[in-house]
């Protein structure tokens, strides 16, 4: 197990995406072995609680107000409407459900309010709830903490240089600032991006040497495909090979071992085998349903034979690679016998020196 690194650069993180593809899933797959239990996938439901009427200008999205297109809008859902989709996706096996608003950022009031206890029902429901619902002050990001919710998803999307031509109506700052409110409270950090839109690789790689030179990495960081919705701007994008999926997941999982890669929007789009790589390119979390916030996603059914195919099992709520948060935490674990999974163990003595680092930091 190689220690973690937070000083990736742009040229290292090309060339690695460049390797001749069998190196490159070699060293992904053997990555991704040392730190995950490589036949589970984490499987998270999207529900979009309030839907279309954003007034930002993401040129990929559908729900950006000043774009015509078929998506219908909708206020913010009802607690109780919440709750029955919440259990509606844990019986069909999902771990997490993803609240996402088309807001640009959260105003203190009675929707937030509404927000935070549809966080304390899910979080009842003994499921992981995360949120996605724009930018974040350092005091909402408690208050969303407090109420139980178990990680925020805030995309940086592309490279800082290619950001200004997807959107105009704030800064790449804005998306770091509210990231470093989440980190400041209890809340993991969800942050990924899309490819697709036009970038260069440069920027697919610029973007994850943004995510992994944070201190701590993101916990998960999702990979999206854009999905070309007429009436945006990128309406007319070319489809993402799948070549450039399993790459981008490749690397990903290269530069931030530790963290939860989720193969994201997209899927309908690539075949099973496809898919299969990009699992064991290290992908392990999917969003399942058949939406997912205003466009198509593969049925339930269907991905439950895909995971019955390639013999992959759904991860549990809150089950992660045991993950101590002190030296003393971590050497007790390792020392209560068999309580750390086999594949962890040739990596102790680093992973209880990133751990010692961390707990110097704070
Ligand atoms: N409004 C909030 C925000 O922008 O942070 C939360 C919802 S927004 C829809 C969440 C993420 O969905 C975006 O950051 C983007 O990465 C992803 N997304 C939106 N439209 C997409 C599309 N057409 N294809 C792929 N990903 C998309
Ligand atoms: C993420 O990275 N992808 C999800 C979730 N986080 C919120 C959203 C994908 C949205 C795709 C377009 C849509 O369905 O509207
Ligand atoms: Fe609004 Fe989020 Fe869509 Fe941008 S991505 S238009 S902020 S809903």
């Amino acid at each position: 197990m190689k220690e973690i690194r937070h000083n990736w650069t742009k040229e290292e993180i090309v060339d690695i995406y460049r390797m001749p593809l069998m190196e490159l899933l070699y060293r992904a797959a053997t990555v991704h072995r040392e730190y995950h239990d490589p036949n589970k996938v984490q499987v998270s439901t999207l529900l979009s609680i309030k839907t279309g009427g954003c007034p930002e200008d993401c040129g990929y999205c559908p729900q950006a107000a000043r774009y015509h297109t078929d998506i219908e809008g909708n206020d913010l859902m009802s607690v109780s409407q919440v709750k029955a989709q919440a259990l509606r996706a844990k019986a069909s096996g999902s771990s997490r459900v993803c609240m996402g608003a088309a807001w640009r950022n959260v105003k203190d009031g009675p929707e937030f309010d509404q927000v935070l206890e549809m966080v304390r029902t899910i979080n009842k429901l003994d499921m992981e709830v995360c949120c996605t619902l724009g930018m974040l002050t350092e005091n909402q990001a408690k208050r969303l903490a407090e109420a139980g919710l178990y990680a925020y998803n805030h995309n940086l999307d592309t490279s800082e240089d290619y950001y200004k031509d997807v959107i105009s109506t704030r800064a790449y700052k804005d998306r770091l600032d509210t990231i470093d409110n989440v980190r400041k409270s209890n809340v993991t950090v969800c942050s990924g991006g899309i490819i697709g839109m036009g970038e260069k690789l440069e920027d697919r790689a610029g973007m994850l040497v943004a995510l992994s030179t944070l201190d701590p990495q993101p916990e998960s960081v999702p990979i999206n495909a854009l999905v070309a919705v007429e009436g945006t701007p990128m309406e007319d994008m070319e489809p993402v090979p799948i070549w450039d999926m399993i790459r981008m997941v490749a690397t990903t999982r290269i530069v931030m071992p530790r963290t939860q890669v989720r193969l994201s929007a997209g899927r309908t789009g690539m075949s099973r085998e496809g898919q299969a790589m990009c699992f064991f390119a290290g992908a392990n979390s999917i969003f399942a349903g058949d939406k997912l916030l205003t466009t198509p996603n593969p049925d339930v059914n269907e991905d439950m034979e895909m995971f019955r195919l390639l013999g992959l099992e759904p991860q549990a709520a809150f089950e992660k690679m045991p993950q101590p948060k002190t030296v003393e935490q971590a050497d007790s674990k390792f020392e209560s016998k068999g309580e750390k999974p086999k594949w962890t163990r040739p990596g102790h003595q680093i992973e209880r020196n990133e751990i010692a680092r961390q707990q110097a930091k704070s």
